[in-house]
């Protein structure tokens, strides 16, 4: 039987190309180029099948240009660059990969919560750059975690992981706002309560954005939010970079009306906006929120097995929509 052709759009490891080249003919792109949409498009005529890894759009247009194409498997749980009704339309399934990141992006929150709050990039660049003469009582001076109010906005999978850190390790008071409330026993397993949008954002001494991004929740922080924040407070974002208004956070924080803010995305990523890279009290990652070894692994395998469940045997493991 023939094999049925599929295109890799990103640098992988080369384990998980290996297996795919076991069920499949693979073009990919070890050499890591970003296509322009154009060539994206080109190479993926007569593919049946393509392993994106979050940045590739996919909607009505390209769809159409590709009729071939029977299942797009991202190697990411967000999945805002794909239009899932539109894949439904045309009759594609979308897949993503869910749960095998969610403590070690977890972890990263809790990294960048912690950083931030004890401003240790700050800190460090004032070391590195030989400033460090002398101790004083208020050299870097931060805010507590311990005890303190951990305000979570998103409550899924990675919201309760942050959750139980916060709660069982530095014995933080959480709360949270979700769409939807927890069902009463998840809500007991990570002890949080549930509050407000407006209540989170004037009681949380840290606040956690884990909520996926759509046209609905864009820039759901802006100005009229950061301004009920405590001054000793701090925003922390691994969602996605357009959840905030970046122009209007850059502002309070050049003003210290918020005590500082840990950014994992953005919204114009790769490019960060200067405003931000200009201010000290942020600390800035390049989306580095699932980046360890072994879980990127897990989330490539993830995305494999969909493409090889689906393309040989018709059933994906995580999809995200029903044909
Ligand atoms: C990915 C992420 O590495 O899974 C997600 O949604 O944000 C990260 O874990 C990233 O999206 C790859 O583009």
């Amino acid at each position: 039987m023939t094999k049925k052709s599929i295109l890799v759009a990103r640098a992988v490891f080369p384990e998980v190309l290996e297996r795919l080249t076991q069920h499949f003919e693979v073009e990919s792109n070890q050499a890591d180029t970003i296509w322009p949409r154009e060539e994206f498009i080109r190479r993926l005529q007569g593919k049946s099948g393509v392993f994106t890894t979050g940045g590739e759009r996919i909607d009505a247009d390209l769809l159409k240009a590709c009729p071939d194409l029977k299942i797009c498997a991202n190697m990411a749980v967000g999945y805002n660059n794909f239009d899932v009704p539109a894949m439904t339309a045309a009759g594609v399934l979308a897949t993503n990969a869910p749960d095998v990141l969610t403590e070690t992006t977890a972890d990263m929150g809790f990294a960048l919560l912690m950083a931030t709050a004890r401003r240790v990039s700050e800190s460090e660049a004032y070391l590195r750059a030989g400033q460090w003469t002398k101790w004083s009582y208020d050299m870097f001076t931060g805010t507590d975690i311990h005890g303190s109010t951990l305000g979570i906005l998103g409550m899924g999978r990675i919201g309760r992981a942050i959750a139980k850190r916060g709660g069982h390790g530095f014995g933080m008071n959480v709360i949270y706002h979700n769409r939807s409330r927890l069902a009463p026993e998840l809500e007991a397993q990570v002890n949080a309560k549930y509050v407000s949008k407006t209540d989170l954002f004037k009681q949380a001494d840290h606040i956690v954005l884990v909520l996926p991004y759509s046209a609905e929740n864009h820039h759901t922080v802006a100005a009229a939010e950061i301004a009920l924040m405590k001054p000793t407070s701090t925003l922390i974002n691994i969602g996605r970079g357009g959840l905030i208004d970046e122009n209007a956070l850059a502002v309070a924080l050049q003003a210290n009306k918020i005590l500082g803010a840990g950014l994992d995305v953005f919204e114009g990523e790769p490019k960060v906006n200067p405003a931000l890279t200009a201010l000290k009290n942020v600390v800035l990652t390049p989306h580095i929120g699932s980046a360890t070894v072994p879980t990127r692994q897990a989330m490539a395998n993830l995305a494999a097995d969909n493409l090889i469940a689906y393309l040989t045997q018709g059933q994906a493991k995580t999809p995200l929509n029903t044909l």
